[in-house]
């Protein structure tokens, strides 16, 4: 297969990296730093770049920059169900028709209730949050400040809010085909099975790429990096903070 001549300008336009953002290219939902910036835009002269995250595109602006689009050669929402190649989007799926009204509401009720009857010292708001590709599960409510994410994320490592959660939800719902990942502070992620982040691969697939390395922080088994880590389509880095992916970056790339 032949390399796109939109990635003929790269001096090794037959690689793709790409990237977890929280923990990775940022802090836990903080912003990316100049260093970080700086680093990715040297690198997008040498081979192709790509982030891929479980948040929401809005969110990953947030984090990454007003231009994120056009920063990076493919950005992958929710695990790639929503994706762009060149700023442009790709066609994708929605949890909603995967799972369909009926077994969704009884899914959105049994949590709802499950949240209502949590034993917790702070609630803040949004507590479900529907996206395209998954539903977001938070005991906290998304709106905490980062000051209450860290002290729900030491709760939470005391008491095992989220993981019994997780438990509660594999006993009530075990036809359904769901993947529970916990992968940041305050919350965890429902998709169906497969839509792990090696989702946004086949996105990439019909670019041919020879190479294809992926940089991740919870690239551990249960982490939400560990499915793309692992994948034999990729060259898994696993990575503990920005600073490290950055050292990393340079030491392979010579950047
Ligand atoms: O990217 C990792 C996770 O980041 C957020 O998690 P939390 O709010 O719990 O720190 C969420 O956007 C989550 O969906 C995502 O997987």
């Amino acid at each position: 297969m032949s390399i796109s001549q939109e990635f003929a300008y790269k001096e090794r336009p037959d690689v793709l990296v790409l990237f977890d953002v929280d923990g990775t290219l940022t802090p836990a939902r903080l912003t990316i730093s100049d260093e970080v910036k700086e680093t990715l835009a040297k690198l997008r002269k040498k081979v192709c770049i790509g982030f891929v995250g479980g948040s929401d595109l809005s969110k990953q602006i947030e984090q990454l920059g007003p231009n994120v689009l056009d920063e990076f050669d493919y950005s992958f929402s929710e695990n790639g169900l929503t994706a762009y190649r060149l700023g442009v989007q790709q066609a994708s799926q929605s949890f909603i028709n995967w799972i369909g009204e009926e077994e969704y509401n009884k899914l959105a009720v049994f949590i709802l209730k499950y949240l209502a009857n949590l034993d917790l010292p702070k609630r803040r708001g949004t507590f479900l949050e529907f996206r395209n590709g998954m539903i977001n599960v938070s005991p906290i409510g998304r709106n905490a400040s980062t000051e209450e994410r860290n002290e729900f994320e030491k709760y939470d490592k005391e008491h095992q809010i989220r993981a019994k959660f997780v438990e509660a939800l594999k006993k009530e719902f075990p036809h359904l085909k769901l993947t529970y990942s916990i992968g940041g502070q305050i919350s965890f992620d429902v998709f169906p099975t497969g839509w792990d982040k090696t989702y946004c691969l086949q996105h990439v697939e019909k670019d041919g790429f020879k190479e294809i390395h992926f940089f991740g922080d919870k690239t551990f088994e249960g982490g939400n990096d560990y499915e793309i880590y692992v994948d034999e389509r990729t060259i898994g880095h696993s990575v503990s903070s920005p600073d490290d992916t950055v050292k990393i970056l340079n030491e392979l790339f010579n950047l």
